[in-house]
């Protein structure tokens, strides 16, 4: 047999091998054998050089030719088992894409959070900044400087938790008014969000809770002024139609005081649990800063005249959210706190 015959048988046993072949690494083993280096097409090759310059050239063509078909087909068939194993491995694996994915819980802002920042961007579009005071705080700040001495009975009002070392954890958030008023010279105009602590547990009391501290301070500042500002906001959080009531109060460092109501939201004003049967719920005190307060800090009070007030978030998001008992809000129940996603 020729070189010719060669080639062609040998071109005819690669294609059987190559149909037959049923894995990557046979086929890999085909390349090697056949068409590599030291395959059988090159040793065929290496005798081209005993043949005629016309017959090297055609038997030259033919088995490059041979070579180009038979790697095609290699890497043809080479795609064609990769594709069915995949094929195998999905019908193995399979995945069913109409099962429901794991459910990843967003979370959300707390009742008392959401209304904390409500009210603080109410009264900050109304040109008020923010400041801050410790929680841990001093009986002078607290107490003394307010207007409230050791022995005054309103110490009693709000009872008290103290620290080992004569600290206290402060019960309002009336004494970054001190500290504000001693950093600052009026015009000054100031709410202090904040947690405060009292000795205090039923329905509308919790030991912790949330207080803004209001305080403006400026010249020919009235009870009008003051007036006026509470209205703009509780309406800006209850809506137009919000019952507002004024009671004669009394607080040491502001003269006159005042505490502010609001008409129950949780029973219309009928009477309920959580404004004890009365049809209203106090959410703040309020007044015009006292002289001795002024003197404290060392502001003049004939010259300049303030306002401020002191209002409880819990109550008030209880009164938005018709929330009936204030623990409610301090039990980290999912169930209780779900309900108020998308809030805000
Ligand atoms: C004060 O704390 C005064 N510092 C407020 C003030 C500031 C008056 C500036 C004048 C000028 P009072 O103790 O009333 O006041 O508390 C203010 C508000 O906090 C109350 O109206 C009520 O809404 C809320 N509050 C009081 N105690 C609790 C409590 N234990 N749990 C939840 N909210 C409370």
């Amino acid at each position: 047999m020729g070189l010719k015959e060669d080639l062609k048988a040998l071109e005819e046993e690669v294609k059987k091998l190559i149909e037959t072949a049923s894995d990557i690494e046979k086929l890999n083993e085909i390349r090697i054998n056949y068409l590599g280096k030291k395959g059988k097409i090159k040793s065929i090759l290496k005798m081209l050089g005993k043949l005629s310059p016309e017959e090297r050239k055609e038997i030259g063509q033919l088995a490059n030719r041979i070579k180009d078909y038979l790697e095609e087909s290699i890497r043809e068939k080479t795609e064609l088992l990769k594709k069915k194993a995949l094929e195998e491995e999905l019908k193995k694996n399979k995945i069913d894409l109409s099962l429901p994915s794991h459910w990843i819980e967003s979370g959300s802002s707390h009742p008392v959070i959401s209304t904390l920042i409500e009210i603080s961007q109410t009264f900050i579009s109304m040109g008020f900044s923010v400041a801050e005071g410790p929680e841990v705080e001093k009986e002078k700040y607290n107490f003394d400087m307010l207007n409230i001495p050791p022995d005054h009975p309103a110490r009693d009002m709000q009872d008290t938790f103290f620290l080992n070392n004569g600290d206290i954890l402060r019960t309002h958030t009336s004494p970054v008014q001190i500290r504000t008023m001693l950093r600052y010279k009026p015009p000054v105009a100031i709410i202090a969000p904040g947690r405060v602590y009292r000795k205090d547990a039923d329905p509308t009391h919790s030991p912790m809770f949330h207080q803004i501290e209001g305080l403006l301070v400026d010249r020919d500042v009235t009870f009008r002024d003051l007036k006026g500002i509470l209205k703009i906001f509780l309406e800006s959080i209850f809506g137009q139609d919000v019952k507002i009531r004024f009671r004669p109060s009394y607080f040491p460092f502001t003269e006159p005081s005042a505490e502010v109501d609001i008409g129950c939201t949780v029973c219309g004003g009928k009477g309920c649990r959580v404004c004890k049967g009365t049809g209203w719920l106090e959410i703040l005190g309020c007044g015009m800063v006292d002289p001795e307060v002024f003197k404290a800090v060392d502001i003049d009070p004939e010259e300049y005249t303030g306002f401020a007030f002191g209002l409880g978030i819990e109550r008030i998001a209880m009164l938005k959210y018709r929330i009936t008992d204030i623990r409610l809000l301090f039990t980290g129940d999912m169930r209780f706190n779900q309900q108020f996603k998308g809030i805000r």
